[in-house]
């Protein structure tokens, strides 16, 4: 057991737990004044998954940005700052919740219209295979991305062109409330993948361990040899599709599923596995104290911090 890898993954999730905990304590004040579509139950995901990156590899996303945007970039200011569309963001508030971005940081960019981004991340992944820099791209995308026809156009680009770009399907068999079984004429959408010339991988897995070693093993491969991989993971979305609330009683799936995944929520498992190695509970409880300490200070500050001007408005965008 790798002490230093299971609680740097450790951090990572409890730090995104945290801030989407603290978003749902301040949201009703209605001082940030963006949509919120949260990660809880993703938070394995998007620890595994950045923490096999450098921080000059690139990711593209969806709207459904915290959890990615934690564990790629770390960066709670810029985070908060731009939920509360504060002059400290360096986006100004112009993004929001949805559009996080800091390229500084290998966070790209993002796009709330499904599947948008997939093809401007084989884009980024061309350029980087043309300028020989090494650098992996990752687009993130829901079950409901792989609906949208650009999504296998990228794919086919990709495949052909033998670009060095993972696909990472977050696979919470739900698009807004319907469910994968409504939508799809098929099985499985690895297997129609695999057809094409990219590696695939697919687990039903919360454990941020085993997601970062598979990601890791493949990011070795791809930096030798560009080649697409398409990751299929499997995951329960806890809140409601935009919101900040469980949403069990809109009808369209049951508690009971639920419950089910919590028994192995990811960041509970993660610390299961802390105490397993170890740590003992104190020493857990003072870093969760830590991050927990950061994640107020920095809201704290934020809120104190002066509103983006409407003078940004037309700044930095295509008019
Ligand atoms: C092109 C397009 N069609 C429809 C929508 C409306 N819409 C917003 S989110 C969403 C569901 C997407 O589901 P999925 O990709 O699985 O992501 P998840 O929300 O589950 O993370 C839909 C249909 C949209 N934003 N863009
Ligand atoms: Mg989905």
């Amino acid at each position: 057991m790798n002490k230093k890898l299971s609680i740097e993954l450790y951090k990572k999730m409890y730090l995104i737990r945290c801030a989407e905990k603290q978003i749902q304590k301040y949201y009703h004040e209605d001082e940030m004044k963006t949509p919120m579509h949260m990660s809880m139950g993703n938070e394995a995901i998007a620890a595994g998954v950045c923490h096999a990156l450098t921080e000059s590899d690139q990711i593209f996303t969806t709207y459904r940005t915290h959890s990615i945007f934690l564990a790629k970039t770390g960066d709670v200011n810029e985070f908060f700052a731009e939920m509360y569309a504060k002059e400290t963001s360096s986006l100004k508030g112009k993004g929001g919740s949805m559009h996080l971005c800091l390229p500084k940081k290998g966070f790209m960019g993002t796009s709330a219209i499904v599947s948008a981004h997939i093809p401007v991340a084989v884009g980024c992944a061309w350029a980087n295979k043309i300028n020989k820099n090494r650098k992996i791209v990752v687009a993130f995308f829901g079950d409901g991305a792989v609906d949208e026809g650009v999504f296998w156009e990228s794919l086919n680009i990709a495949s052909l062109m033998q670009l060095p770009v993972i696909f990472v399907c977050e696979d919470n068999e739900l698009a807004v409330h319907s469910h994968i079984k409504e939508r799809r004429g098929y099985n499985s959408i690895t297997e129609i993948v695999k057809k094409f010339r990219c590696q695939t991988l697919e687990i039903d897995s919360t454990d941020a361990e085993e997601i970062y070693n598979l990601t890791s093993k493949a990011i070795d491969v791809l930096r030798k040899k560009p080649e697409p991989y398409f990751m299929n993971f499997k995951y329960y979305r806890y809140l409601e599709h935009v919101g900040i609330n469980y949403d069990f009683d809109a009808g369209y799936r049951k508690k009971d599923e639920f419950k089910k995944w919590l028994k192995r929520d990811p960041v509970s498992l993660q610390r299961i596995r802390l105490m397993k190695s170890g740590y003992v509970n104190g020493e857990i409880k003072k870093i969760e104290k830590e991050i927990l300490n950061e994640v107020v200070f920095t809201i704290k500050n934020v809120k104190n911090a002066k509103l983006s001007s409407t003078d940004e408005l037309h700044k930095g965008v295509f008019q």
